[in-house]
């Protein structure tokens, strides 16, 4: 047959192939396409019959197969379109939405009551012109105890025994050495030193319900000319009222720190029990939430400041006790276990 005829032939019958395809010939498609333009196609193989035409027939022919080859190319490509086009109509029409059905959930987290917390602390003291200090929880024996006027041979060490990475080098027992870390910076001709350092200390302490051996501190410090201890008085009431309401009461009592002269230890009255008496603040009614005390005047010396002159107060409160204070927590031991039913009540 003539090449012009089965050339001709092959248009036509492959035209109307693809006309006849609609969304359900996805695959058929592919395969014709293969099958006509492919490398082992049918015009493929009308092309290797170029070689048996004359020298003066063989152009024109090529002319021919290349005119062909164009206008199927370009009808498989818009018949693809089409194709696809009655795919997505189709998906589209056989499914529905419901757009009255309530939206997926999405589970939002929250931070941590003890962050919450200790924001609110923090606010309260910027608020009063304080800044806040880092502090580090890997610490020098130097600054946890001998700037804290605890020697090597202090019996008072015994009451905060910690974990030790070298004999110099432990896990801070409080927040106080952020006070002489503080203290030596400090310019005072600039004016009083006022900060707070929130952060994480560790104590070898059996855990029980007020009790755990990782827990969080706020210090907080005050140096300067004429400070007393009517200004710590007053500090410690106003954050007392701040954050637990009028009706709690707070009380003073004389106690001791090394580093501070005189101290005292702060108390709230229990949040369960009311002051009567219970197992969360065994049988007392009172739950211990801070140290405080003046600064002790060797403290300001070993930073290098005339105790002459300057004198200040220090705090060190817990910052469990308070999150426990203010929200009826009756054991310490939940703010650490992760547990959601626990963490999202303070949403
Ligand atoms: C101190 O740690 C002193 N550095 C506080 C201080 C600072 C005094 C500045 C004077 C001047 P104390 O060991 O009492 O003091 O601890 C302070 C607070 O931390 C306590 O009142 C209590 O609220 C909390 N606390 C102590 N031990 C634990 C514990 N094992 N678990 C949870 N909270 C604790």
């Amino acid at each position: 047959m003539n090449l012009q005829v089965q050339l001709e032939e092959l248009k036509q019958s492959t035209l109307l192939k693809l006309k006849e395809m609609d969304g359900n010939h996805q695959k058929e498609l592919q395969d014709l396409r293969v099958a006509v333009l492919g490398k082992k196609g049918s015009l493929t193989e009308l092309l290797k019959g170029l070689k048996d035409l004359s020298n003066e027939e063989r152009p024109l022919a090529g002319k021919l197969v290349n005119e062909v080859r164009d206008i199927l190319t370009k009808a498989f490509e818009e018949q693809a379109e089409i194709v696809e086009a009655a795919v997505i109509r189709a998906k589209l029409e056989s499914e529905s939405i419901d757009v009255t059905l309530p939206g997926r959930q999405v589970s939002l987290g929250n931070r941590h009551v003890l962050t919450q917390t200790s924001e609110e602390i923090e606010d309260i003291f910027l608020g009063m012109g304080f800044q806040i200090v880092d502090g580090f929880e890997v610490e020098k024996d130097y600054y946890n105890f001998e700037r804290m006027n605890l020697p090597k041979d202090h019996p008072a060490r015994d009451m905060q025994d910690t974990f030790y990475i070298t004999e110099e080098i432990l896990l801070r027992t409080h927040t106080s050495p952020v006070q002489a870390r503080t203290l030596d910076q400090h310019d005072f001709s600039k004016g009083p030193l006022k900060m707070i350092s929130p952060g994480r200390v560790f104590r070898r302490d059996t855990d029980d319900a007020t009790h755990s051996h990782q827990f969080h501190q706020i210090e907080g410090l005050v140096v300067g000319e004429n400070i007393s201890m009517g200004d710590l008085k007053g500090t410690l009431q106003m954050i007392s009222q701040k954050m637990f309401g009028a009706e709690r009461k707070i009380r003073l009592r004389p106690s001791y720190f090394p580093f501070t002269e005189p101290s005292v230890e702060v108390d709230v009255s229990c949040f369960k029990c009311g002051g009567d008496g219970c197992n969360v603040c065994k049988k007392t009614g009172w739950i211990e939430i801070l140290g405080a005390g003046m600064v002790h005047p060797s403290v300001l010396e070993m930073s290098g400041v005339d105790s002459e002159k300057y004198s200040g107060f220090a705090f060190g409160l817990g910052q469990e006790r308070i999150a426990m204070l203010r929200y009826g927590i009756n054991d310490i031991r939940g703010f650490y276990q992760g547990d959601v039913r626990f963490t999202e009540q303070f949403k």
